[in-house]
C-alpha cells in the first residue's frame, strides 16, 4: 500500500470528534493507528537508538560518538531534520560535556557611538547615509554618561563615521580605560577595523597595538553577516568580504585579542551557504584559535523588504544546535535574546546554547529594524530565563572569567 492510500484510508481517525451522548475517549484507537501518520523523514522502526527518529541524526550521533568530524552534508541534515528533539538531544549533550548546567551571562551595556555610516548595506536599519540630518554622533562625555562602574564589559559597535578620524575611535576606549579601569572592553567589528586602517594608513596589526594600548580587551563578532559573495553582491557589496572579515579576525588572535563570531542569518542565504559561513569560522580557529562564541542574529525584518516574515523559531533553534555541532572549536554558542526574543532563546538553552550575552541595556541595531523584544533586560530577568531552562546561571567577565555562580533556585 502506497503511504498517500494509508492517509487516505485512515483519515476519518482526525475528524473533529461529534457530539455524542455519555463519556467518550477521543484517544485515536482505530487501526492502523498514529503510526500512519509519522512524518515521511522519520523513519524510527529502521534506528536502533529510541532517541532518533532521523536516520541522519543516527549517522551523526555515531560520527560524534567515535570523535570523527562532521562535515558539510551532516550540517545541511541538521538544518533540516524535522526531528528537532533529537537534533536537541545531540546539541545539548554536547553543550553539557563542555559547560555541564551552566549558563554565562555579563552584566553589560551595548554602545553605539553613532549611526551616520558611508556604507549602505540593505539589511541594515539603523546606519544613516551622513548625508542624514537625521543621524547622530555622540561625544566621548554622551560615552561616559552612559556608563557606570558596576558594568563588567561595555559592547561598542559603531557606524562608519564619515569624518571622524582614527584617533577619535581610539580616544573613546581610552576614555573609558581611564575613567573605568575595570570594566573591560570590547569594541570595534572587523569591518571597523578595516576602516580604521584605511583612513590612517596602518597596517591592521598596527591598528591593533594602538587600540590594546588604549585598553581594548576583546572583539565583538559583528559585521560577517553570510561568507558568500553572491549575498554580499546583492546585499553589502560596499562591505569587506569573507576573506577580509577572517583575515582580522586571523590577526586579531595570532595578537592575543579574543573575538567573537556571528552569522546574520534569516535573510535571502541559503542552508548551504549557512552551514559553509560555519564551516568557514571552523578552519580559522583550527589555524589561528582565539573565537570566544559564536553568535547566530536571526535578522530583524525591519523596513528591509528582503523577507515577508522573519526565520520561526524552529528555524532558530536548529541554526543553534547545528552551530554547536559543527563548530566543534568554539566554546560557546550564544543565544542572542534581542534577536531570538526572550522565550525562543530561552529554549536555545537546551539547544546547545551555552551564552545568554547579557543586560545590554540599551540595544538600537535589532531595535531599529524593529526587533519586539525589550532594549535591555535586568539581571534577574537573566536569571529566570536561564533557571526556566533547567540549567544553571553563571555571570562572567568579557573573556568568560566566572564572576559568580547562582544557586538553582533564587
Ligand atoms: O554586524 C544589522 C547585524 C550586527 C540587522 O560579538 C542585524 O558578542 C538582525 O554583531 N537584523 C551587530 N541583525 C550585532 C553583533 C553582535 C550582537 C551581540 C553580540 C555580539 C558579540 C555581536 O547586527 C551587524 C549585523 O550583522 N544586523 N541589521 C537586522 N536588521
Amino acid at each position: 500500500m502506497s503511504d498517500s492510500m494509508e492517509y487516505a484510508d485512515t483519515a476519518t481517525t482526525l475528524d473533529p470528534p461529534r457530539p455524542t451522548r455519555g463519556a467518550r475517549s477521543h484517544m485515536p484507537t482505530a487501526s492502523p493507528g498514529p503510526e500512519a501518520f509519522l512524518h515521511p523523514g522519520l523513519r524510527p522502526e529502521r534506528l536502533s537508538d529510541p532517541t532518533f527518529r532521523d536516520p541522519s541524526l543516527e549517522t551523526i550521533a555515531k560520527k560524534l560518538s567515535r570523535g570523527e568530524r562532521l562535515d558539510k552534508t551532516d550540517g545541511l541534515a541538521m538544518l533540516a531534520t524535522p526531528d528537532v528533539n533529537g537534533l536537541a538531544t545531540l546539541a545539548d549533550r554536547r553543550k553539557t560535556e563542555l559547560w555541564g548546567d551552566q549558563v554565562f551571562f555579563v552584566f553589560n551595556r551595548q554602545i553605539n557611538p553613532t549611526n551616520a555610516c558611508v556604507l549602505d548595506c540593505k539589511f541594515c536599519d539603523y546606519a544613516l547615509r551622513p548625508s542624514n540630518p537625521d543621524h547622530y554622533a555622540m561625544s566621548i562625555d554622551d560615552i561616559l554618561g552612559r556608563i557606570t562602574p558596576e558594568l563588567r564589559e561595555i559592547h561598542i559597535v559603531s557606524g562608519l563615521h564619515h569624518r571622524w578620524k582614527f584617533e577619535y575611535y581610539v580616544d573613546i576606549i581610552r576614555q573609558i580605560r581611564l575613567a573605568f579601569p575595570k570594566i573591560q572592553i570590547k569594541a570595534w567589528t572587523a569591518v571597523e577595523i578595516d576602516f580604521f586602517a584605511k583612513i590612517s594608513k596602518k597596517s591592521v596589526e598596527e591598528v591593533f597595538e594602538i587600540l590594546i594600548d588604549a585598553g581594548l580587551n576583546s572583539m565583538p563578532g559583528g559585521g560577517a553577516e553570510v561568507f558568500s559573495e553572491r549575498v554580499r553582491q546583492e546585499l553589502f557589496r560596499h562591505k569587506i568580504g569573507a576573506d577580509e572579515w577572517l583575515n582580522v579576525h586571523r590577526i586579531a588572535h595570532q595578537m592575543g585579542i579574543p573575538t567573537n563570531s556571528t552569522i546574520l542569518y534569516g535573510h535571502i542565504e541559503t542552508m548551504e551557504e549557512r552551514v559553509d559561513h560555519m564551516l568557514r569560522l571552523r578552519e580559522l580557529e583550527d589555524e589561528a584559535p582565539g573565537f570566544l562564541a559564536f553568535i547566530p542574529l536571526e535578522f530583524q525584518l525591519g523596513y528591509s523588504n528582503l523577507r515577508a516574515r522573519s526565520a520561526s523559531a524552529v528555524d532558530g533553534l536548529r541554526t543553534v544546535a547545528t552551530s554547536r555541532l559543527l563548530l566543534d572549536n568554539i566554546p560557546h554558542i550564544k543565544a542572542y535574546w534581542v534577536m531570538l526574543g526572550e522565550e525562543t532563546a530561552s529554549i536555545a538553552l537546551n539547544f546547545g546554547a551555552s551564552d545568554m550575552d547579557g543586560t545590554i541595556l540599551e540595544e538600537k541595531i535589532a531595535h531599529a529594524a524593529k526587533a519586539e523584544s525589550p532594549i535591555g533586560v535586568a539581571r534577574d530577568r537573566l536569571l529566570h530565563l536561564i533557571r526556566e531552562a533547567g540549567k544553571l546561571p553563571v555571570e562572567r567577565d568579557a573573556v568568560y572569567n566566572v564572576v559568580r555562580r547562582y544557586p538553582k533556585e533564587s
